[in-house]
């Protein structure tokens, strides 16, 4: 480390991710920037310690360089450094191989399997739109690098990365982490690309997982399809000829942020509008975005089933589901936007009154704002995703609770169940019947079992944060640089 702390500047952290945290639209000659909500963006908005720079895809086609040259001037004052991507590519790399083939991947999901001859061929040639996509963002990395840089690869969509970044100096401190579930290397082993992907990202010094179970699915892809061999830190004797660190960096939020929020008079004010409208009812709540991971038609099929069989709580309970539609663009997810809108249709035509209905549904995302108002009123969180890297809505919701300690029904196919489990209602999403005896027994929680819950939950959330991720994770890459260096000195 010594070599970085000399000179009493921040170390700079590149953070190169698919997407900016900002989201930019144009009005002509000028952009115009807001921040936009993600799990990465909120993990990362709660780290002070490095100098940071964003380096990503805009999220906006800019054909002219006209236009390219003021967007970036514009996003130069919010440390951001943008990868311009032309439309095929995005077509190809990200609706293509990212959302539709790694994704699914990833989640247990399986592979694409309409036409299965075309999609071969089109499996074939969005791997290498992939490729090409990876080589963009190594440049615009390479053209902003300054020796000491650290630089932190996120996500699947940038499996290429490390290879890309060490073939121009392979003195780099090059870290990736993957913020789904890496899958059991049974899974993982159908991808046609399945080789190619893991040597390029063994390419890494440091590769990072939520959860140790993921970290050791990676290490087994790497032995089983690769040969090499697993080491309790690691895999050994890759391409490069050293050492590469897998271990587990379980993300959190900024609970700061949110207790501050909660403090504004506006936001106390919003709390009690919203205790008024929901009078006399109990609260349930789910956010997420519009995500077949995320199992929010199983969600709704067990609040119908719970509805069903328990008529006393009928017009004593309604749940708010709030879902973010995102990746409008790709088929899956425009199916699941219908068939979520017909089973809300269904319930609250079976159950709703003149004046009020069981289920809030909103297609849309939240202000900050608001959302922390609405986790802070809720009785019984939902999380059901059928599969999730983590979930930071659970860790939210636990953030907002202080006063009402709520109940957190949580899948166990979460990454969060591993570090909330002991606090939480654990489910099996695919179980509708366990998650509709799970809603019953959250709402008759006594008062005692649901502090004893709480307190555990707060706990964790407040010391495993975003910041403390965030500078484990970088300090560990550090180290193993040193650790290489050392081995080349012997
Ligand atoms: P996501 O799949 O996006 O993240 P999650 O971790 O729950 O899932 O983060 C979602 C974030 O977006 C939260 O901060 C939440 O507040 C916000 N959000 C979601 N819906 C919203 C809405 N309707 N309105 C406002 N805000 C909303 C991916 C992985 C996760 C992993 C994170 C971080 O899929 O498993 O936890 O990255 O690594």
């Amino acid at each position: 480390n010594g070599m970085h702390m000399v000179c009493s500047e921040r170390q700079r952290l590149l953070v190169v991710a698919n997407r900016l945290p900002v989201s930019a639209t144009r009005n002509g000659d000028t952009w115009s920037l807001e921040l936009s909500a993600g799990g990465l963006v909120s993990a990362l908005l709660g780290v002070r310690q490095f100098e940071t720079r964003w380096i990503g895809w805009a999220g906006v086609n800019v054909p002219d360089e006209v236009g390219q040259v003021a967007l970036k001037s514009a996003l130069e004052e919010k440390r951001c450094v943008p990868v311009y991507l032309d439309e095929e590519t995005v077509h190809q790399y990200y609706n293509g191989y990212c959302n539709n083939v790694l994704w699914p991947l990833f989640h247990y999901l399986g592979l694409p399997q309409e036409d299965r001859l075309s999609a071969t061929r089109s499996l074939e040639d969005q791997f290498e739109a992939y490729k090409r996509a990876n080589r963009k963002f190594a440049e615009v990395v390479w053209s902003i690098y300054k020796e000491g840089d650290v630089i932190w690869c996120h996500d699947y969509h940038l499996m290429f990365l490390p290879k890309f970044l060490k073939e121009y100096n392979v003195n780099m401190k090059v870290g990736w982490f993957l913020h789904t579930p890496f899958p059991s290397s049974e899974i993982y082993r159908m991808l046609p690309s399945r080789s190619e992907l893991l040597k390029a990202v063994l390419c890494a010094d440091l590769i990072g997982f939520h959860t140790y179970d993921y970290a050791r699915h990676f290490v087994s892809a790497c032995t089983r399809i690769l040969g090499l061999e697993g080491t309790r830190s690691g895999v050994e004797d890759h391409p490069l000829g050293k050492l590469t660190r897998v271990a587990a960096f379980p993300i959190g939020i900024d609970p700061e942020r949110f207790s501050e929020a909660l403090s504004r008079p506006d936001v106390k004010g919003c709390i009690k509008e919203l205790q008024q409208k929901f009078a006399g009812r109990k609260v349930m709540l789910g956010v997420d975005r519009l995500d077949t991971i995320k199992g929010i038609p199983q969600k709704l099929l067990a609040f119908e089933k719970f509805l069903d069989e328990n008529v006393e709580w009928r017009d004593k309970v309604l749940l708010v589901q709030i879902a973010v539609p995102t990746r409008t663009d790709v088929h899956d997810y425009q199916r699941l936007t219908s068939q979520v809108h017909e089973i809300v249709g269904r319930i609250n035509g079976r159950f709703g009154t003149l004046t009020t209905v069981p289920i809030h549904h909103l297609d849309r995302s939240l202000d900050f704002h608001r959302l922390c108002a609405l986790y802070a009123v809720t009785d019984v969180a939902l999380v059901t995703s059928l599969r999730d890297g983590m979930n930071l809505v659970s860790y939210e919701f636990v953030a907002c609770q202080g006063s009402k300690k709520g109940v957190l029904i949580l899948s166990e196919l979460a990454g969060a169940a591993q570090s909330l489990g002991a606090g939480a209602i654990l489910v099996n999403p695919w179980n509708i019947s366990d998650v509709a005896a799970a809603i019953k027994y959250a709402l008759d929680m006594p008062e005692s079992e649901r502090e004893e819950c709480h307190l555990h939950n707060f706990e964790h959330v407040t010391t495993h944060t975003a910041q403390v991720w965030a500078e484990t994770f970088v300090s560990e890459l550090n180290d193993t640089i040193v650790e290489a260096e050392l081995r080349t000195l012997r």
